[in-house]
């Protein structure tokens, strides 16, 4: 067998649309519907204003801990659009805004951040995997239902994100090898936000991009600027129905910035230069968008404060009504009820035991 270079089926592409400074490649541009476009962006505003009010309820002490999207709205939002509602999202822990458009309320992120376990429910109807912290997991999960739907001959695709620190995880690859082999109807959405915690893309991984993964298991990788809401779109459109139409899964990899803390846990002034995050300030999501939108007649100025004034009602009225729920009666055995269809027996003794103890308390504030 002599030497010679093996002719490999994928290259990885790369695709932007609309530039940082709202430069628009007319010969990409999508064709998308004007209420589909205007929809984006009020849903990419109030991403962004309602992660900015649970930051300020965390420093209040009024949540706990969450992991703010600041800076990735275009890169979750113009990837869930491309999906129909009976597909699958298998979040990680930073798709907040992703979660709303999918029909999650955003009292429910409330409750759930605040520690209540009423914010756990996922709406029925609404086919969202709750949210996983451990790094990558859920991949697995992605691809396990979108093997199930191919096996059930169901039209359904799934939809998985994590971050560049995800791809250095076992699972990931796993997850990756197994949907290839399978064909299973997956895209994975990896929101390279160049940081996990404090590790940067750098220091994750030594190869050039991280849509170049996928060629190792056969199937198409693209880079694109997540920073793009129609780039992403029109990626996760061509995956979507690629994988509808049997053809397998796609690796996207969104190019986007991470501009707030990793979670309100973290200090990233620790591990990061102010500089670096004003460059990408300049490449902020919605400042693009908008300028398009403007230009194409959909919005003017009066339409966007008109817009920020409806997304700050719509958020207060979210607030007053959680603020209103936790006043209770709050159950804590609700934790036991969306984990399991059919808890295991060891998770059934717990909840006794559980119920017990509670009715032990009660007894005793009411004696
Ligand atoms: C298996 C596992 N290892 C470590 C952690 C701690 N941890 C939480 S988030 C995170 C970084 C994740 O980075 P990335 O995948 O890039 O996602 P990002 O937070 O940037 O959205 C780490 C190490 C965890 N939750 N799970
Ligand atoms: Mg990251």
């Amino acid at each position: 067998m002599p030497r010679k270079e093996i002719d490999l089926p994928h290259r990885v592409e790369t695709l932007s649309i609309l530039d940082e400074n709202g430069v628009l490649d007319k010969s990409l541009e999508p064709d998308l519907p004007d209420d589909l476009l205007l929809r984006l962006y009020r849903a990419m505003i109030l991403g962004r204003r309602f992660d900015e009010r649970m930051l300020i309820l965390q420093r209040q002490g009024r949540i706990g801990t969450f992991a703010p999207i600041k800076g990735q709205e275009a890169s979750q939002l113009g990837a869930v659009a491309a999906l129909k509602p009976e597909d699958w999202m298998v979040p990680s822990f930073r798709e907040g805004a992703a979660q709303v458009w999918r029909g999650q309320d955003m009292e429910s992120l409330l409750l759930l951040f605040g520690g209540y376990n009423e914010g756990g429910v996922i709406p029925p109807g609404v086919n969202n995997l709750p949210i996983s912290i451990p790094v990558g997991s859920h991949t697995l999960h992605a691809v396990g239902l979108a093997y199930a739907a191919r096996y059930r001959k169901q039209e359904q695709v799934v939809m998985t994100f994590f971050g560049d620190g995800a791809t250095s995880e076992g699972d990931f690859h796993e997850a990756m090898n197994f949907a290839a082999v399978f064909r299973a109807p997956v895209v994975f959405v990896c929101q390279n936000n160049h940081w996990a915690i404090s590790i940067p893309r750098s220091r994750q991984s030594h190869s050039s991009t991280l849509a170049q993964k996928a060629l190792a298991y056969d199937m198409p990788g693209i880079m694109v600027d997540g920073n793009d809401v129609l780039a992403v779109y029109t990626a996760a459109r061509e995956a979507v129905d690629r994988a509808r139409a049997g053809g397998g899964p796609t690796f996207i990899e969104c190019v986007t910035y991470r501009m707030s803390v990793h979670t309100t846990a973290d200090d990233p002034k620790r591990y990061r230069k102010d500089e670096e995050v004003e460059e990408w300030a300049k490449r902020d999501p919605i400042l693009r968008f908008q300028k398009y939108l403007i230009e194409k007649g959909l919005l003017t100025e009066e339409t966007v404060q008109s817009i920020e004034e409806q997304v700050q009602n719509d958020i207060k009225g979210v607030e007053a009504r959680w603020e209103k729920r936790i006043q209770g009666p709050l159950d804590p055995l609700k934790m036991f009820d969306h984990a399991y269809a059919e808890l295991p027996p060891s998770v059934l003794e717990q909840k006794a035991e559980l119920a017990a103890e509670l009715r032990e308390q009660q007894g005793k504030a009411g004696s």
